[in-house]
């Protein structure tokens, strides 16, 4: 078998020390270990290195088992990656015509301490190095500890003040050293989600809840993040601060027990990685006036993963070829790309559906995959876990 081709989807998870980041990932990975492999399950995810799935799968099985945290890691910046595998068809002409075979989800882990603490020599460098793998992300998700507004109820504002401060400092801090020239930056994480980690503890507070709490109480923290976060990219405009937010538990957590059936928005995390830049991003590039880089690295980015959506055959198979000349033509991804994109970008609702019912009865299994994902989107929004920003 020709090795797989995959597209990659960064994603950055900032966090505070003991804000749920490890569990987050570990509960993620553990979970997808634990679908069995069968009729109803058209992807798996494996870990690309052995021994980190095994430290995730491990974290995961101690949880469930015998009720015991991950050790903490505090400091440490870590990077997961997983392949999300289709799995294969009888039908070989579907596999034949698609753009990619299989997603790759890099994670990049942020600790909080990074924004508190100024350091400098090698450490502040060691720091500028890693964070610029953060760059190839296409959303960030910012979490807010559920623990901590329930320790600071009545007076969340303290700690979200606080949290947003810091976060939209630090980042200032090492902008000199991000920006070559003081170059804004093309490729930069667009996409700012606000996470309720550990929402378990506040089981009356749904997605509104959630975002009106955080609107009420640290809006001009929220508009000088959106600032700072402004002065890195190109195309200030083409940027999502605090539009979208989400709910998330990794398990259920009582005393001397550890529930990790009952999981949060955990389902959500492959397609919000997968999804919501497409749909963004081509907005975005609608609206554009100058088709300059930017336009060109959203369109570049998401025009595979339109044409799988849709199942659009010609296109992907010149991308297949790997005909770099053909994609960066601005002409031929204006013309060709634009109509799969907008044709991705308008199915929802029932159209959906039906794609979604098409492609499992023909066995396009990453076309099935994708429309699910886009399916889960909706039913996130749906059960008040997920609110996609509207502008
Ligand atoms: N109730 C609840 N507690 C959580 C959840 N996730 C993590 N925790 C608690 O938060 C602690 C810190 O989590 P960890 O993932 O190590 O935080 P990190 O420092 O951000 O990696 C854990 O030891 C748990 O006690 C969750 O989903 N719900
Ligand atoms: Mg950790």
């Amino acid at each position: 078998m020709q090795k797989s081709r995959k597209k990659e989807q960064h994603i950055a998870v900032f966090g505070e020390s003991g804000s749920g980041k490890t569990v987050l990932v570990s509960s993620f990975y553990g979970a997808a270990r634990e679908q069995p492999h069968g009729k109803d399950n058209l992807f798996s995810v494996v870990a690309d290195k052995n021994s980190q799935g095994r430290f995730l799968h491990q974290n995961y099985l101690g949880m469930r088992g015998s009720a015991q945290l991950p050790l903490a890691t505090r400091f440490e910046s870590e990077s997961y990656s997983f392949s999300v595998n289709v799995k294969d068809s009888s039908n070989r002409k579907s596999e034949k015509g698609r753009p990619f075979d299989a997603l790759r989800l890099v994670w990049h882990d942020y600790p909080g301490e990074w924004f508190e603490q100024d350091v400098s020599g090698a450490e502040a460098e060691r720091r500028v190095a890693t964070f610029r793998n953060l760059l190839k992300s296409d959303v960030a998700f910012i979490l807010v500890d559920g623990q901590r507004l329930r320790d600071n109820e009545a007076e969340e504002e303290r700690y979200l003040k606080a949290l947003l401060t810091n976060f939209a400092n630090g980042l200032l801090l090492i902008k000199d050293q991000l920006l070559e020239n003081g170059k804004p930056l093309v490729e930069f994480p667009r996409i700012w989600i606000f996470a309720l980690s550990k929402c378990d503890l506040l089981p009356d507070t749904d997605v509104f809840a959630f975002r009106d709490l955080l609107v009420e109480k640290a809006s001009n923290e929220i508009d000088q993040l959106e600032e700072v976060l402004a002065g890195f990219v190109e195309e200030p405009d083409a940027l999502s601060v605090g539009e979208d937010y989400v709910l998330l538990s990794s398990a259920k957590f009582e005393p001397g027990k550890i529930d990790v059936t009952q999981r949060v928005g955990l389902n959500l995390i492959l397609p919000i990685a997968s999804m919501l830049p497409l749909e963004r991003h081509a907005r975005w590039a609608a609206g554009m006036r100058s088709r300059g880089k930017v336009y060109k690295h959203f369109v570049d980015g998401i025009g595979a993963m339109a044409a799988a959506l849709g199942g659009i055959g010609a296109i992907a198979n010149k991308l297949n070829k790997g005909d770099n000349r053909l994609v960066k033509a601005l002409g031929f991804v204006l013309i060709h790309f634009g109509s799969a994109i907008e044709e991705a970008v308008k199915l929802v609702g029932d159209k959906l559906v039906e794609a979604n019912k098409d492609a499992v009865a023909k066995e396009e299994n990453l076309r099935a995959t994708l429309t699910s994902f886009r399916m889960d989107l909706a039913n996130g929004e749906a059960e008040k876990v997920f609110i996609r920003s509207d502008r």
